[in-house]
């Protein structure tokens, strides 16, 4: 672990009651090789998980537009890179009110069992591609099924990961299926295993909880791209 990927401390309320909001949100482009990656010069922030992990609904909650990415109960419904045009409003480090630009950046999902070899091969290249050639490549949010914390699959993508030198926050997805006590065992467990920028985020779609602290650790990676 590097010293962009280290572990920093959860948002305090002040942090968050600055985080700031996402006040648009569009689809761009897809994407299977990098000559078809948009050209603008913005920040890309990056989602990635197994498939169905709850990636498209956790995209539509952060983003508060539903049926902005695709929600789906067949897994494996995204195949190609998603760029969507995200536009933030949030209070600067000298109290000044910003907007800014990014890309969010939506990857196809791994671990889909009827997957064939050669879509799986495709996958490998896909992700590895763009996270290896992208130079605007902030953090990538690794989304993990939060009833679900020690899958290996899950492992094997967080050490790659790791060993390609992103920033990466983990996301615990799907928390409003679990009991309260199940919540904090398994979130204290995705914190110890899988070390991140910042300990792992509680989100649930359904309700759009964890939205304002996953805001805000997408605002903090904006302004200091900005820096
Ligand atoms: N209860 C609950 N269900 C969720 C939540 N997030 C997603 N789901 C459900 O999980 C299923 C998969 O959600 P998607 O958002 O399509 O998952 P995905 O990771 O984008 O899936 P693929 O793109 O197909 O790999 C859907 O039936 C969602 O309604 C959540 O926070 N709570
Ligand atoms: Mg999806």
């Amino acid at each position: 672990m590097n010293e962009r990927q280290r572990l920093r401390r959860k948002p305090d309320e002040e942090t968050l009651k600055d985080a700031g909001r996402i006040i648009k949100a569009e689809y761009v482009t897809s994407a299977v090789k990098p000559s078809q990656y948009p050209q603008e010069d913005w920040t890309e922030i990056a989602f990635l998980g197994r498939s169905n992990v709850g990636k498209s609904s956790l995209i539509n909650s952060l983003c508060n537009h539903r049926g902005l990415a695709l929600v789906s109960g067949t897994p494996g419904k995204t195949q190609t890179i998603n760029f969507f045009k995200v536009t933030s409003k949030f209070i600067d480090s000298n109290k000044e009110e910003k907007r800014k630009n990014w890309y969010l950046v939506d990857l196809p999902g791994y671990g889909f069992a009827k997957t064939n070899k050669g879509s799986r091969d495709q996958w490998g290249r896909f992700i590895r591609q763009y996270v290896e050639e992208s130079k605007r490549l902030r953090l990538l949010c690794l989304l993990i099924d939060g009833r679900h914390p020690d899958l290996p699959i899950d492992r094997q993508a967080y050490e790659w990961l790791v060993s390609a030198g992103i920033p990466l926050q983990i996301v615990a997805t799907k928390m409003d299926k679990l009991k309260s006590s199940e919540a904090a065992k398994n979130l204290r467990q995705l914190t110890a295993q899988y070390p991140g920028l910042s300990p792992t985020i509680s989100y649930s779609s359904l309700k759009h909880k964890g939205r304002a602290v996953l805001t805000a650790c997408v605002h903090s990676i904006l302004m200091e791209a900005e820096a």
